[in-house]
């Protein structure tokens, strides 16, 4: 068989934007009639099932999977969000911990935050799960396939390269094995800990639990979704510091104004969206001072100011902090203070929000998040580099998390809800930190990550971290194209 009718599979079922998995190829590939099959497959098919793999092809065939009544456990939270909104060029805050932080800090707020997370992403994974019941960790029957989903304590690989993984749910702790020669094996070797997942087992005879499939709670497929006006992405001004590249900034003020060639881009310009370290901020890593050319913080943000009310009153601006802003680090992080706003302005063109942030900007809604997790996902996930900084957002979206790996670099401030959930895919996830532009769209969601002002650091530069400096992702949500606008 060629390779030209294995890609037709896919392309087949790619279409209709579901995603054959390599052992659901090979099933495919054994039958007969696989053509006719795929479009039997295709028509039993249902918006909440993700990847195509032989157990789904099993039901599909089988006539199962439309009977299968606990298909819909978890479909509120599957269902992408309806947009009845009238659109308009205002700034709406949806989400944002700022004013609405009941954190005090104490155990049992941890213990809080992590059940809530763990409830929410099961409910949402428990809705995928088709194949076997899923049984909680203290009841696991012998002789039988099942489900757990839990929250993954610990993973190791085996002197024999095979994983092992602790998963624990409300009811106990379960230490399973991902074969190195198992289908499950590249979907396990990307397991963060902290993170919430299902996982399809069997029981072995010697009573080992092998995993057969991982199963991430993902994002369902949702309708495609047009907003209104255009956006530019911005992150990472990084004002203050001797690296910040003002000829390309200023050049990009002179574009917000009209005043560049552009075919007509900024004229659609409603909105300019910032994600986080609008400030290089002072003492925020060792020797900072040598690398400032504004050295109080204060007068970083009079700068902001200067540089934000170039900005014409039609446009709206969206403010959101970053690690090196003057906020509390631990995330979420809330708005900058009322003292902050004021000294860059609070013209009422300008909306300040936390980080993370739900806000409908162009009649869609958006999520702000600096991306304080992305240096760990880059760290630990295979293949994951800074170059393509949206390819790490997508493993973000795929764990409904900002920040799957719990309390690490970027402290977590325990709040009783759980804000860094992706429990609702928004139309945008917009990011920065990383300093390197990237975007892409993974099932409808478009991903940006939105660069810097700021060339190579001296810290850059030993880590060898080559940012990309003065370029904007424009984002017309008219048509959710999307392109870079190079200024420096
Ligand atoms: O972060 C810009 C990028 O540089 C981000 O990917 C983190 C990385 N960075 C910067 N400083 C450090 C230190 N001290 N350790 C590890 N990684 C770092 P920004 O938030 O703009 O400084
Ligand atoms: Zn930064
Ligand atoms: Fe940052």
């Amino acid at each position: 068989m060629g390779t030209a009718t294995q890609a037709q599979y896919s392309w087949k079922f790619a279409a209709h934007g579901y995603r054959l998995t390599p052992n659901g190829e090979e099933v495919l590939r054994s039958l007969e009639n696989a053509s006719e099959a795929i479009d039997t497959i295709l028509s039993r098919l249902h918006g909440d099932i993700v990847d195509i793999d032989e157990l789904v092809i099993e039901a599909a065939l089988s006539g199962q999977l439309g009977s299968v009544p606990t298909i819909t456990r978890g479909l509120e939270e599957l269902e992408g969000p309806t947009f009845l909104t009238a659109p308009t060029s205002q700034v709406q805050v949806l989400r944002d911990i700022t004013g609405y932080s009941t954190c005090t800090g104490t155990y049992d707020n941890f213990v809080t935050l992590l059940r809530n997370r763990y409830a929410t992403i099961r409910k949402i994974v428990a809705g995928t799960i088709i194949q076997t019941d899923i049984s909680d960790i203290e009841k696991i029957a012998p002789n039988v396939e099942f489900s757990i989903i839990g929250m993954v304590m610990e993973r190791h690989q085996s002197k024999a390269g095979n994983l092992v993984v602790s998963i624990e749910d409300l009811t106990g702790m379960e230490k399973v094995i991902v074969m190195k020669s198992s289908n499950a094996f590249s979907d396990a070797e990307t397991i963060l800990t902290d993170e919430v997942l299902g996982m399809v087992c069997s029981k072995g005879r010697k009573g080992g639990t092998f995993v057969r499939k991982i199963i991430r709670p993902d994002v369902p497929h949702m309708k495609p979704v047009v907003g209104q006006g255009a956006a530019a992405a911005i992150s990472d001004l990084h004002v203050g510091s001797n690296t910040f590249v003002s000829g390309a900034w200023d050049r990009f003020l002179a574009w917000v104004n009209g005043e560049l060639e552009d075919g007509g881009l900024s004229e659609k310009l409603k909105y300019v969206v910032i994600a986080g370290d609008l400030v290089d901020g002072v003492g925020v890593y060792p020797g900072q001072e040598a690398e400032l050319e504004i050295r109080d913080i204060y007068e970083q943000y009079e700068r902001v100011g200067e540089y934000l009310k170039e900005i014409p009153d039609s446009i709206q601006v969206v403010i959101s902090p970053g690690n090196h802003d003057f906020v509390r680090q631990a995330e979420p992080q809330p708005s900058l203070r009322s003292e902050l706003q004021e000294i860059i302005g609070k013209r009422p063109n300008y909306t300040y929000v936390g980080s993370p942030a739900r806000v409908m900007i162009g009649g869609i809604e958006w999520i702000l998040y600096h991306g304080r997790s992305l240096d760990e996902i880059m760290m630990k996930i295979p293949g994951v580099t800074y170059a393509k900084p949206a390819e790490a957002m997508v493993e973000l979206l795929r764990r409904r998390h900002l920040s799957p790996i719990y309390g690490t670099r970027a402290g977590v401030a325990p709040e009783a809800e759980d804000y860094l959930m992706i429990d609702r895919p928004p139309a945008v996830i917009h990011s920065g930190h990383v300093h390197t532009v990237g975007f892409c769209r993974y099932r409808e969601v478009t991903l940006i990550n939105s660069g810097a002002w700021q060339s190579q650091t001296e810290f850059q530069k030993k880590v060898n971290l080559q940012p990309t400096p003065g370029i904007v992702p424009y984002l017309d949500m008219k048509t959710m194209k999307i392109r870079r606008l190079i200024f420096a």
